[in-house]
């Protein structure tokens, strides 16, 4: 079939709206039509350049959600029409990560998706002229119609809106489960979240979700304030206003150190800086943010010696399959908010001015509706 699509032809270059061909799904495999798919800091890193494993030309997005158009031979667990959500970190509860309780990393397909391709390492888009174009993430949301494997497929009540539920696909799931997976925060809790856009608004209302006393917002944009509070945070630190060294005002202004700290910016002076804010004895920072290509982390090894902490999480430590519906039923119920996070919608025909509100900092996330 033909089915229109933004697609990424080099680094640093626009995405390219045009129609391309799409073979039917393989054993094990779906078709899913995309309803709506939010717009990543992941996919600006990709587009950029700056991010390693990046291939060209290739279909970004990754924060989809959609309904079953048509499965492939050999899929039980997914019928047309069903909705769903696609999952970058799929979940196929057969291999050793995914029975062992330690991580969400499933590897079953890891190797062939890394390489923009489907798990029998083929690709599934051409352009009309018939040249190869990579799949991004297994999912490629910024493809009307895209194929995926079985396994990175959440299924989900059919009354949750898709231009809303997107979202759940990546940032509201990687913000949350990085609090309540990966920091496991207790009640009571003193944090501090470094960097207040589309994943760290999450970390907030994770935060706010899991009782913590004191949520502690840090962000060089002052228009990041108001939202922040909006979603629970008690205070805000704009680094540039602070006299003298930061991490001495946030270790004073959490009366020691932070019980949990988490980077959601992707630099790795801000990631020393979250460490160093923990406090000594306890205190746990969890990495969110994607660092550059060759970016390195460091610490004086006493600030882990003395009972600091650092960690990192993928896509909030969550099992896809299992968790993700679960998170739009919280939607659906009222405990958590996603509709003011999303501030801007668009077109398929638009999602470049979606990157541009990105990088002037105007967005938290943009919405493409099909
Ligand atoms: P975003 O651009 O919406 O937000 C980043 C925020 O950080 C902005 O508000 C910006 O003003 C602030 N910031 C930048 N530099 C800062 C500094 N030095 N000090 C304080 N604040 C600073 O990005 P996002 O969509 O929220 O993504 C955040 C990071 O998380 C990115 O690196 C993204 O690639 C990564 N990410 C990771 C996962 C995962 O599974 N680990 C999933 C999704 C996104
Ligand atoms: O299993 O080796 C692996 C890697 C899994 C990829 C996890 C992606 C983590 C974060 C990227 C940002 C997502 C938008
Ligand atoms: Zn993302
Ligand atoms: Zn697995």
């Amino acid at each position: 079939m033909k089915t229109r699509a933004a697609l990424a032809v080099k680094a640093g270059e626009k995405l390219e709206v045009t129609d391309v061909n799409l073979e039917g799904p393989k054993a094990g495999e779906v078709l899913v039509e995309i309803k709506a798919t939010g717009i990543c800091h992941t996919d600006e890193f990709t587009l950029s350049g700056a991010d390693p494993e990046g291939i060209f030309p290739a279909i970004l997005g990754h924060e989809g959600a959609g309904v079953v158009a048509e499965v492939g031979p050999g899929v039980t667990s997914l019928k047309p029409g069903d909705h769903v959500i696609p999952l970058y970190t799929p979940e196929c509860r057969e291999c050793d990560y995914c029975l062992n309780p330690k991580t969400n990393l499933c590897q079953a397909i890891r190797s062939t998706q890394g390489q923009g391709l489907m798990p029998d390492g083929t690709s599934r888009f051409t352009t009309l002229d018939g040249d190869p174009i990579f799949h991004y993430m297994g999912t490629s949301t910024f493809s009307n119609f895209t194929v995926l494997p079985e396994i990175a497929l959440a299924k989900v009540r059919p009354d949750a809106p898709f231009d809303k539920i997107c979202y759940i696909g990546c940032g509201v799931t990687t913000g949350i489960g990085a609090v309540m997976n990966t920091a496991k925060v207790e009640i009571g809790s003193r944090c501090v979240v470094f960097g207040l856009g589309g994943i760290g608004l999450n970390v907030i209302q994770g935060l706010r979700l899991a009782g913590a006393d004191q949520i502690v917002g840090v962000d060089l944009n002052p228009d990041k304030k108001a939202m922040g509070e909006r979603f629970g945070m008690t205070d805000f630190v704009n680094p540039a206003e602070v006299e003298g060294d930061l991490v001495p005002y946030l270790v004073d202004l959490t009366k020691g150190g932070a019980d949990y700290s988490f980077d959601a910016t992707g630099n790795v002076d801000v990631m020393r800086a979250a460490l160093e804010c923990a406090h000594k004895g306890w205190g746990e920072s969890i990495i969110i943010g994607v660092a550059p290509a060759g970016a390195e982390i460091s610490t004086r090894p006493f600030q882990l010696v003395t009972g600091r902490v650092w960690r990192g999480t993928a896509f909030g430590g969550a099992r896809g399959r299992t968790d993700v519906p679960k998170i739009v039923d919280w939607y659906m119920e009222g405990k958590i908010e996603i509709d003011p996070m999303i501030t801007h919608t668009m077109g398929l025909d638009q999602i470049n001015d979606g990157f541009d509100l990105m990088h002037k900092g105007e967005s938290i996330r943009s919405v493409v509706l099909y």
